[in-house]
This record gives structure tokens, sequence and C-alpha cells, in this order.
């Protein structure tokens, strides 16, 4: 497997404290507030745009790469409070990449929708929304395809695009359950858990997600351990969930995704 590791200092602590927590959901958030702090800092994966290879760098994390690293350490198994490196790096690379291998930048999971159909396929999350909303919304992505610049593999890659097109085709024919942002009560819903992975549903033309973090009970209001652009950094944000949603209309719902182990 080729990797690149950037293995730092707090992919290795974290791997030693998320044995202690017992419950998968709070396996997650232990692994989560390990995060807390940590710099907000986009395209942590696009460092080389001619060799797509497994990046892992816990020190600068986006709201995905956060979410792919708490899910790959507590997917992980544990042995006498550790988690092994070899055993993060392939559950990452099974969480980043379709069905674990990497093959070229399209091989990466980019779209949330496909991102967790992966995850689902391969056993490993499972879609808590599906059982628990009616609302559906149909997908309809090609936001990548058609804003190639914004994407350093795409700007010069007439080959990337055309197979991110085929991609978008696929993905597009399907449809997603969500929770509409009004049906959503401030303090959440009781079958949305601490732990549970939540994906901010959008109405940006072409795109499926905007935004992922993790669920955080505070005080009983659901709130969200996240990686803040706004922030700069992971933080526990500051208020519940559906007043985060207030304050952003390109968010118009959550999925929400449950690790499996
Ligand atoms: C993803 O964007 C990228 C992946 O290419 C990248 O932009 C897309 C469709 N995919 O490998 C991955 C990790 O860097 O990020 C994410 C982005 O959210 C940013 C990172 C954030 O809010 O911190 C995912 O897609 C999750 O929500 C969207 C959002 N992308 C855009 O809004 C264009």
């Amino acid at each position: 497997m080729m990797s690149k590791f950037l293995f730092g200092s707090l992919c290795a602590l974290a791997l030693s404290t998320s044995a202690y927590a017992q419950e998968n959901g709070d396996v997650m958030v232990s692994n989560a507030i390990g995060f807390l702090d940590i710099p907000y800092v986009a395209h942590t994966l696009d460092l080389d745009d001619d060799k797509e290879e497994l990046t892992i760098n816990c020190d600068e994390v986006d709201c995905t790469t956060l979410v792919e690293y708490v899910l790959a350490m507590s997917i992980s198994p544990t042995e006498d409070g550790q988690v092994a490196e070899g055993d993060f790096a392939d559950n990452l690379q099974k969480i980043r990449y379709r069905d674990g291998k990497v093959d070229g930048y399209t091989s990466r999971l980019h779209y949330i929708t496909d991102w967790a159909n992966n995850g689902i396929r391969n056993g490993f999350l499972e879609d808590i929304t599906e059982k628990n909303s009616p609302y559906v919304k149909k997908v309809s992505v090609n936001y990548m395809s058609t804003h190639p610049e914004q994407y350093r593999q795409l700007a010069h890659s007439a080959e990337n695009v055309a197979k991110m097109k085929e991609i978008e085709k696929n993905l597009s024919q399907g449809e997603i359950h969500y929770i509409p942002m009004e049906n959503l009560p401030y303090n959440g819903l009781p079958w949305i858990k601490n732990g549970d992975i939540i994906a901010f549903v959008t109405n940006i033309p072409g795109l499926d997600v905007a935004h992922m973090g993790i669920a955080f009970y505070v005080e009983g209001k659901l709130s969200l351990i996240h990686a803040s652009s706004s922030s700069k950094k992971v933080v526990v944000s500051r208020v519940a969930l559906t007043q985060m949603m207030k304050s952003n209309d390109k968010w118009i719902g959550i999925r929400v995704l449950r690790m499996k182990k």
C-alpha cells in the first residue's frame, strides 16, 4: 500500500486514548474531543496533483478529514488501549477510497453521497436517517465537473473531469433520506446519538452536502464537534445544531450516519 504517513503527534495520541470509551458513540466522541483546537486547513489531501496517495495529517483538518480520522480510529481494533498504526491506515483507506482501493484522484470519495454509500456497502456505516425520516431528496451532483478550477487535479486534466462526470451521473440516479431543517427540534431527536456523523444537506446547485461533523449533546441540546472554517479550528459548536443551521442559508437539512464495528 503506497501511503504518505504524516503521522502527526495527535494521531498517535488519539490512537492511544480511544480504547477507554465503551459504546461506539462514546468512542467517536472521545476521539473527536482529542482533535479540539486542531487548526482548520483545507486541501490537505491535494498537495501533490499528479500522485494520489493515502495522506494522514491529523494536525491540520477540514470537516471531512476530521470525520474520516475519527471514524478510522473508532472502527480500528484496540489492544490494551492502543490502536495499531497499520489498522488505522488500512481503515482510513477503506473510508476515503472507493472499496478501499487507491487508484488515482477519482478513486477518492469526493461526494459525501459516494462516501456514505461506500461505508454502508462495506459494513462500517449505517444510514440512521433512512430508518427514521420519510423525507427524501433526489441526488443531483455536478459541482466538481462544472467547477474544475476549484480542484487542482481537475483544472489541468480533461481525463479526470470526464471520470468525475461519469461518477456524478451514477450518483445522480439515486435519492437520499434527510431531515429538513424545519423538522429538527431545538434539542435534537431521540434517535440521534452522541458520536453520530452529521452531514449537512445543501441547496448549492450540483452539490449534495456542504459540511460534516460529529453529534455531541451539551446540556441536553444537540450540538456538533466539527472543523469550523469560521473558527479556523476544531470546536464544539457554541449553539445548538438547529441554531447553526438557521445561520447558514445553504444548509437545508441533515443526514445522520452511524459507525458500525
Ligand atoms: C471534500 O469537500 C471534497 C473532497 O474532494 C476532499 O468538494 C468536494 C465535493 N469534495 O477530498 C475532501 C477533504 O478535503 O473535502 C468537503 C467540503 O467541506 C469542507 C471541507 C468543509 O466544510 O470543511 C465535503 O464536500 C463535505 O462538504 C462538501 C464541501 N465541499 C464544498 O462545499 C465544495
